[in-house]
């Protein structure tokens, strides 16, 4: 029988490529193991446990509903990071404004972290897959001091890790510390996460593509004959590409990126500045698609480049295969 990783073991096999590797970023990435093992608990008894499922009652900063599980899910990563010691302030999609922690432990964790705690939520109350989506950049401010927005408005090249949980048939962590991407499921029978996935590699071309048709209509006229082209018999395979949306982002990116595909989501007007958000969402997404071989723009520019201005900016986003992606842009 082959031997099997732990994420644990994975982790500080791996410490010495980190940038910084003092220990710090291996705490913090085994500090999110454990609240992605609370969270995919939770989201596994949300339709046996009936003050778990079903709406909150408040609205988020963007006037969505939050569902009682984005509550959950939010407090259970923003409890392991504050507790942790390595992080000193977070951004997370659920909360107005960003959190610097107070204590003088957390004042001089060298990391932030930004995240979307229960991505897909809409997809709670159906049974269908969610996850959760993180990204971690070293402060700008000084040690000791507490976070500012300055720490958390930096651009996504300036990640230093980051990942996703999908909640899925399995509950699978993805992540990156910009030295190719890994994979690992966990055992729900002893809570632990072991590599399934290693050196993932997205594929160059695929027949995929991920985006809400609803929205044709109000595609610019680039994407309107790029989705043209996918159903077409003119593309590589000669038969039409197979449409696949989920609505969950993380379930449709860790599909595509194992199979070849592309998510997009433009500017339209009902989401004028696009729908997803640069930093919760899309930076670290970008980050691991790049790690993996692929590509992610706002249908001109690396998202990685964006100089973000406002925490809960949005943008419009292309995700996928390399060629996927250019064509898509009209390259
Ligand atoms: P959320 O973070 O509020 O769940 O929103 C993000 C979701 C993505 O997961 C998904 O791809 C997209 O929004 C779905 O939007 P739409 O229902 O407009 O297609
Ligand atoms: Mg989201």
């Amino acid at each position: 029988m082959s031997k099997l990783t732990t994420l644990h073991e994975f982790i500080v096999a791996k410490q010495k490529d980190f940038p910084f590797a003092s220990g710090e970023l291996s705490r913090l990435l085994n500090d999110i193991a454990l609240a992605a093992k609370i969270v995919s608990n939770d989201v596994r008894k949300a339709g046996l446990v009936d003050h778990i499922l079903g709406a909150q009652g408040g609205q988020n900063v963007q006037g969505e509903e939050q569902q009682k599980l984005d509550v959950v899910a939010d407090e259970a990563f923003i409890r392991a990071f504050e507790n942790g010691g390595e992080v000193c302030g977070i951004a997370s999609e659920e909360n107005d404004d960003f959190l610097a922690f107070q204590s003088d432990t957390a004042k001089k964790g060298n990391y932030v972290v930004l995240f979307d705690p229960l991505d897909g939520s809409s997809n709670i109350d159906v049974n269908v897959s969610i996850g959760t989506i993180f990204s971690i950049y070293r402060r700008i401010s000084p040690n000791g001091t507490l976070a500012t927005l300055d720490d958390m408005l930096q651009s996504g090249e300036q990640q230093v890790a980051a990942g996703y949980v999908l909640y899925g048939s399995s509950t699978i962590l993805v992540y990156t510390t910009g030295n190719g991407v890994n994979g690992f499921t966990l055992d729900p029978a002893i809570g632990e996460f072991f590599l399934s996935h290693p050196e993932m590699r997205m594929p160059e071309n695929g027949r995929i593509y991920s985006v809400n048709e609803g929205n044709l209509n109000d595609f610019e006229p680039t994407l309107r004959a790029y989705i043209s082209y996918c159903q077409s018999n003119e593309n590589q395979t000669g038969k039409p590409y197979s449409g696949r949306y989920i609505g969950s982002l993380v379930a449709d990116f860790h599909r595509n990126l194992i199979k070849g595909g592309i998510y997009i989501y433009p500017a339209v007007p009902s989401a004028p500045q696009g729908r997803l958000r640069l930093l919760y969402e899309c930076n670290p997404l970008a980050f691991i698609a790049e790690q993996a071989g692929g590509l992610a723009t706002d249908g001109k520019n690396r998202i990685l480049e964006i100089k973000p201005s406002q925490l809960h900016q949005r943008v419009g986003f292309y995700i996928g295969s390399k060629q996927m992606v250019e064509k898509a842009m009209g390259l």
